[in-house]
């Protein structure tokens, strides 16, 4: 990992030996940097993969003299091709921000206090272990829940017997989607998602904003496709990076979608432009869906939707005239309004009617190649259930988050009296923030495993310091998408301070808990190498070129020999759903209307921004002179009326009077008159985030209601109310 240091042209060029600068790690990293392009040192490139978000790009790391100086695109990975986006670029702002968590923490105040002793990593261990066992002896192992999207503490969980597992990237994300299209197509869109927007004529984007949603390979997807001549039909009510691009922007009254997308399929069907031969074919309840969308006029839709009749008619029109070619992108966070199933079921339906799902320009299918599963020694059956308050019939195997946390403060059907939380705030991702501070009171052990001392880090009795990303193996990233790719992730610098990876961490505490036989391995190096030895793949190989793609001859689209398989109940594409209507649910998707705001208030609405990851990238050092704090924008003209400043700073407060001070007003005509919009993420409670402490708006704090969708517990998080508030205006 050292520099090949080309000590004498670099002291020709830059004169630096009477300086006496015999050492580059006394320079600081720009200087190596420009020094490293100007060919005077040679920097090792080591590859690994992303962790600024779930995209998971390949990404190259320059490293001189044990410093991280730059990160590039991997070309051989198909999420970056070459490049990383803003944020990914930032990755070294994380590595470096001085307020990592540098050593073990344990608590020696009240929870949230914020006062701790620092401690030894055995100690911390101990600690976590003891507690850990302790709760399983008074309450069953299944009372300790875990949080977290991440693959080392999941099988601790599992072998202590717990079958409690909450991750927000289901009930606050993309759950509802892909309970949506499993229902329709009996399989959902994957992620990264399938989808051909690179031979699409017409892109339909509702929500979706790309552009801002950074998700790498899609973007430049979207960019490309459409200097392809794509089409692209944006439904937003504010006026996105995506909508600048779009032939149609349809500035949709929000919470209305679903009756825009049951009068697209009402004029589809009417006007016979579906595709009769693709459904009769591969789809089932077609005579069900025609009489149950009879009165979803165009006209109708217009009054709920507040978009013209005619612009309505004429996108539907460019959908049916372009199909199978049309690419309707069904989103990635679907959690809006609590009937986000069944919104995305008429997103599948419509997919289905423009055969498009399995076509060239649509939605393509996944290869067929796969590796062969690992065998690992089998966790024990817990002897309670999971938990699945409210009975979601849908809610698939990454829990219920919000669920876990109404059972931590009821203590029903049984107590949860432990959380393990790696890699995710919940203080920010869940919504109403007084249940989840009220769910950490009841707690007897809150464990954190973190890399930053994020909001809910803070609340925790130990927190254990994780290394960055870019220090450490983590589990093989394998990519399905046309082809089948594996990445690996590997150390580019050692870890710094006393921070640790978390293979490490739960090799550790498995000792210390009997379950030590889970982790049958040395290093988590070992673990990959058999893995790849398993699977065929050459590991140096891996390790020199940080992803492989094994070829193979799948046909991503329908063709006479590649004829597509539905696993659903019927074999078929379900326009109708039986399953559902055996549930209890509407087989075919109904419109309802959703409460709408008063007149002087304004539906809450989020989303992001391209230089930042939810709160995670708040602190970064390098991100955050980017875009330091979010703003809340306002429709000018409103603004204006309201007599609000553009620039200026106010309150909000929202339906339950629960308030948010100090937020910048962006006063813009890019958005309706009857919502506001933040960048989610920003306004942290920590302190020990020295540049991200109380910057901006929390557009969580002012979630507090949220309407559960019934299928699969998916909390709609759009269904909040504020005002601005009069005594801060323009102060
Ligand atoms: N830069 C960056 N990119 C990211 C992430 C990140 O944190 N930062 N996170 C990633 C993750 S995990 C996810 S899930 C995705 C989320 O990104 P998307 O899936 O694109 O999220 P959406 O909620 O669909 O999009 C937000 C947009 O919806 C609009 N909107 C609000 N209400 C309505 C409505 O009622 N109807 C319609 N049609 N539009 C509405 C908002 O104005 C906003 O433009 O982004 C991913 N990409
Ligand atoms: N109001 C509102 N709520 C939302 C959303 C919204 O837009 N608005 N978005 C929803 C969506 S789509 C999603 S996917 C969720 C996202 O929710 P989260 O995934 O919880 O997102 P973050 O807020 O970024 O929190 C990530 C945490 O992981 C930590 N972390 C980062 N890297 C590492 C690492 O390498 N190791 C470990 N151990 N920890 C690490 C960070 O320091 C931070 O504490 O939020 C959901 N909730
Ligand atoms: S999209 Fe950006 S932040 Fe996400 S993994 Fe790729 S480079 Fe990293
Ligand atoms: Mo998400």
């Amino acid at each position: 990992m050292t520099a090949k240091f080309s000590r004498r042209t670099f002291f020709k060029t830059s004169g630096l030996v009477s300086a006496g600068i015999a050492a580059t790690s006394m320079l600081p990293d720009k200087f190596l940097l420009w020094a490293e392009e100007k060919g005077m040192l040679q920097a090792s490139q080591i590859p690994t993969y992303c962790e600024i978000c779930f995209w998971k790009c390949g990404a190259l790391a320059k490293v001189i003299n044990g410093k991280v100086v730059k990160l590039e695109g991997n070309p051989a990975h198909p999420g970056s091709r070459g490049k990383l986006c803003g944020r990914g670029n930032g990755g070294t702002g994380l590595l470096y921000d001085p307020n990592r968590l540098k050593t073990p923490l344990i608590n020696t105040g009240t929870r949230g206090e914020g006062k701790y002793k620092k401690a030894s990593w055995d100690e911390a261990l101990n600690f976590t272990a003891e507690r850990m066992t302790k709760i399983a002896k008074k309450y069953g192992p299944e009372s300790m829940a875990i949080f977290t999207p991440t693959d080392h503490f999941l099988p601790l969980i599992s072998a202590f017997g717990s079958p409690n597992v909450g991750m927000p990237s289901f009930a606050q994300c993309r759950g509802p989607r892909d309970v949506g299209l499993e229902l329709t197509f009996g399989d959902s869109i994957g992620s990264p998602e399938r989808l051909d927007m690179l031979n699409s004529k017409v892109v339909v984007l509702l929500g979706s904003h790309l552009g801002e949603n950074m998700h790498n390979s899609q973007v430049q997807d979207f960019v490309e496709s459409i200097g392809r001549g794509a089409k692209y039909i944006v439904v937003d009510p504010r006026f996105s990076i995506a909508a600048g691009k779009a032939v149609k922007w349809l500035p949709i009254r929000p919470a209305t979608d679903m009756a825009l997308i049951l009068a697209w399929i009402h004029i589809i069907i009417s006007e016979e432009l579906y595709d009769k031969e693709y459904i009769s074919r591969y789809a089932t309840g077609l005579d069900e869906l025609r009489t149950a969308v009879r009165d979803y006029t165009p006209e109708w839709a217009a009054k709920e939707t507040d978009l013209k009749a005619a612009d309505i008619i004429e996108t539907a029109h460019m959908l049916g005239r372009r199909a199978p070619a049309v690419c309707i992108h069904p989103g990635r966070h679907a959690t809006w309004y609590g009937d986000d199933v069944q919104r995305t079921r008429a997103l599948g339906i419509l997919m289905a009617l423009l055969g498009s799902w399995g076509r060239e320009g649509g939605a393509f299918f996944a290869t067929k190649a796969s590796f062969p599963k690992v065998a690992s020694k089998p966790y024990p059956e817990p002897s309670r259930p999971a938990l699945n308050l409210g009975g979601y019939p849908f809610a698939g195997g990454e829990g219920v988050t919000q669920a876990i946390r109404t059972a931590t403060i009821t203590g029903k059907p049984y107590p949860i009296k432990g959380w393990f939380v790696s890699g995710t705030n919940l203080l920010k991702a869940l919504p109403n923030q007084k249940e989840t501070m009220e769910a950490i009171k009841q707690l007897d052990l809150l464990v954190a495993v973190d890399v930053m001392p994020f909001d809910t880090v803070m609340m925790a009795d130990v927190i254990l310091p994780e290394c960055s990303y870019l220090e450490r193996h983590d589990a093989l990233a394998v990519g399905k998408g046309k082809s089948l790719t594996v990445s690996l992730r590997q150390p580019v610098i050692e870890p710094m301070y006393e921070s640790k990876p978390a293979w490490w961490i739960a090799k550790e505490l498995s000792k210390r808990l009997g379950l030590a036989s889970y982790f049958p391995w040395n290093t988590y190096e070992d673990k990959i190498k058999s893995q790849c030895s398993l699977w065929g793949i050459n590991y140096d190989e891996l390790k020199k070129v940080g992803t492989i793609t094994i070829p193979d001859s799948s046909n991503p689209y329908i063709t006479p020999l590649n004829q597509p398989e539905f696993k659903t109940a019927s074999g078929k594409i379900e326009l109708y759903s039986h399953e559902l209507k055996e549930k209890g649910f509407d087989p075919i998707p109904v419109y309802t209307s959703h409460e709408k705001p008063e007149p002087d208030e304004f539906r809450l609405i989020y989303g992001r921004h391209a230089v930042h990851t939810f709160s995670r990238t708040t602190n970064n050092p390098e991100l955050h002179e980017l875009y330091p704090e979010n703003e809340v924008w306002i429709n000018a003209t409103k603004a204006h009326s309201l007599g609000i400043k553009n620039g200026s700073y106010v309150t909000l407060i929202n339906q339950d009077d629960v308030k948010i001070s100090h937020i910048k007003v962006k006063a813009t005509e890019r958005i309706r008159e009857d919502c506001v919009y933040m960048v989610h993420g920003f306004g942290t409670t920590s302190k020990e985030l020295k540049k991200a402490f109380a910057k901006g708006g929390d557009d969580q704090g002012l979630v507090t209601k949220y309407a559960v969708d019934p299928i699969c517990g998916g909390t709609g998080m759009r269904v909040n109310f504020v005002r601005i508030g009069k005594e801060t205006i323009n102060a």
